[in-house]
């Protein structure tokens, strides 16, 4: 297993600004505290450097663990299963260009809050409609040999897909280039204990977001680390334990803290079950 984190590329700001700057720095210290990944999460896939993301994130000796779509969503409103047909197209077209960028390191891309939100649609409806998306995409995932993530998020951040067994039910309709997406965060709110949704999602978890039950770093919060790094060795999992904690007490801060809390437990682990370090 391995770290990686999120980081959120953004919006408005000049692009060429955040890479002179803030970028570098991050991805340096990352490097220096023992993470291998870096999850981008791109508002708009068409408006990004990528290749020059690519290069820099390479530079330090990072690869690129996931793209994260959720401000793609946040930002223009596009959801793969959008009533109105054009704007669920043109979420399909932003999901395809992260495919194709997702590609660089054979990872996978999120469908997290991009999936959008039941309101007042039955259940077996918006499901008919993200299983369809899903699969116009399938083509795209197979050829650039990359995986949708589906994350469930917890009840009071969407009404639709909140924990494994939900999440479960789509990869069972679509196919194995779709896996699951486990976040403690979520985890430790929606499912019963963490252990049982780990051991539940098996082979299909893909990767998994690591931030405490209050959203902080790993080592401030109540969640068993060692229990989750177990549990995920046990079912086979070798990925990203990916940080998408609050940048507290700063960015820098949390990276440290996470490595602190991790690098010692997955160290105690991977002599048992990790083969592939
Ligand atoms: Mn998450």
């Amino acid at each position: 297993m391995k770290l990686s984190f999120v980081y959120v590329l953004p919006v408005k700001t000049e692009f060429k600004y955040a890479i002179k700057d803030e970028l570098p720095e991050v991805l340096n210290l990352a490097a220096e505290f023992g993470f291998k990944g870096v999850e981008y999460n791109i508002p708009n896939p068409f408006e990004v450097d990528f290749e020059r993301l690519l290069r820099l994130t390479e530079d330090y000796g990072l690869r690129i663990s996931a793209i994260s779509t959720g401000s793609a969503y946040l930002e223009y409103g596009l959801t793969i299963t959008h009533p109105d047909f054009s704007i669920r197209e043109k979420a399909l077209k932003f999901m395809r260009k992260y495919i194709e960028h997702a590609s660089a390191h054979n990872s996978g891309v999120v469908v997290g809050l991009i999936r959008g939100r039941r309101n007042d649609r039955a259940v077996e409806e918006i499901a008919e409609s993200l299983i369809s998306s899903i699969k116009m995409l399938e083509d795209h995932c197979l050829n650039y040999n990359v995986f949708l993530l589906i994350e469930p998020l917890n009840r009071y951040e969407t009404d639709y897909i909140n924990n494994v067994e939900e999440a479960l039910r789509i990869v069972e309709q679509t196919g194995n280039y779709v896996k699951l997406l486990l976040d403690t965060f979520h985890m430790n709110i929606e499912e019963r204990n963490i252990r049982d949704a780990i051991l539940r999602a098996g082979r299909n978890i893909g990767h998994v977001h690591i931030a405490e039950n209050n959203r902080l770093p790993p080592g401030l919060g109540s969640i068993g680390w060692k229990n989750v790094v177990h549990h995920l060795y046990r079912v086979g999992f070798n990925g990203y334990l990916s940080l998408e904690a609050l940048p507290r007490p700063s960015f820098k801060e949390a990276l440290k803290q996470t490595a602190e809390t991790l690098n010692p437990i997955i160290k105690g682990f991977q002599v048992e079950y990790d083969h592939s370090s």
